[in-house]
């Protein structure tokens, strides 16, 4: 364990470094303008779900955070996909900016792209197609750029970053095409190379999360994920959801996932009373990372919690 000399300093010289104080006024701008956007598109703001009983369980592995309160246990929301499509229940369009925790296994601590607490602009919208939030997320990215480039040039200057405007709409590649071409880091490869933000779209279906909608070939998922160009890499996931529970069920199961973790989620789907839905969640700190041209998205945030270390 660090000491708490040590840690102190490090965490003074992190709040007066001015990559970070430019990045954080930045990611103030984004967030700004992404809720001017979505506003404008009536999308009504909720407030986040922090806790809960339920939680995204992943595609892949951290480790559990969750607590007792009475006779109830609750988890640290891993990302808000259940309240999002309840919520359209009541509201055709909704967006939250909505705090994750994600217990980040070790391997992760090095990445630059990883934070044990992080946030993501959360949309869903009812009865929408994947094409749908595909639009809508280029016309929002594509007006962040432009706004902040205009109204943060100092800061911009001072990270020497100068992002470019992206060409809409951006190119659709599939997964399994990519995965035939380059392999397992198909990734990392196309995100490499690739000179303007694009779409990883048909997920097979042992590639994600059981909510994700299957499509007819009964193979691919509606699915899709936004990767950054120049090595930035994956900003966003979302895709259409599933809603009837027997899909839900066979879903849950071909994919080992616990009913009883989603107990009252599980009701819900069974009374018949989901909706069809759409929506993504854009992380906000590494879609800033990539507007500052930043080496790591630690440098977004006041209080970076960079997985392994210990932070205030
Ligand atoms: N926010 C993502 C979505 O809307 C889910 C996630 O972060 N795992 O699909």
């Amino acid at each position: 364990m660090e000491s708490i000399g040590k840690l102190s300093t490090r965490v003074v010289e992190h709040l007066r470094d001015p990559l970070v104080k430019s990045a954080v006024r930045v990611k103030s701008s984004i967030m700004g303008e992404a809720g001017k956007f979505l506003r404008g598109k009536e999308f009504v703001e909720l407030l986040p779900t922090i806790i809960s009983p339920i939680t995204d369980p992943l595609n892949h592995e951290v480790h559990n955070a969750k607590f007792r309160y009475y006779d109830q246990e609750y988890r640290l929301t891993q990302s808000m996909i259940f309240h999002k499509q309840l919520a359209c229940k009541t509201f055709d369009r909704i967006f939250i900016v909505s705090p994750n925790v994600r217990l980040e296994t070790s391997e992760k601590a090095l990445s630059g792209r990883h934070l044990f607490e992080f946030s993501q602009i959360d949309l869903e919208i009812r009865n929408a197609k994947r094409d749908d939030v595909m639009t809508l997320v280029e016309d929002l990215i594509t007006t962040l750029i432009v706004e902040v480039k205009s109204s943060c040039k100092e800061e911009l200057e001072l990270l020497s970053s100068n992002p470019s405007i992206p060409t809409t709409p951006f190119t659709k590649v599939k997964f399994m095409d990519a995965y035939e071409q380059y392999g397992k880091d198909f990734e990392t490869v196309l995100s490499s190379s690739f000179k303007e933000p694009f779409w990883l779209i048909d997920f097979p279906i042992w590639e994600r999360e059981f909510y994700d909608l299957l499509s007819q070939d009964g193979r691919t998922l509606k699915d899709m994920d936004l990767i950054l160009p120049n090595g930035f890499g994956e900003t966003l996931s979302g895709g259409e959801r599933e809603w009837e529970y027997q899909r839900i069920i066979s879903r849950m199961e071909f994919k080992g996932n616990d009913p009883e973790e989603l107990a009252w989620y599980m009701e819900i789907a069974e009374a018949g009373e989901l909706v069809p839905t759409a929506g993504c969640g854009i992380g906000v700190e590494r879609l800033t990372r990539y507007i500052c041209s930043l080496d790591n998205v630690a440098r977004t945030r006041l209080f970076p919690k960079v997985p392994g270390r210990s932070w205030i």
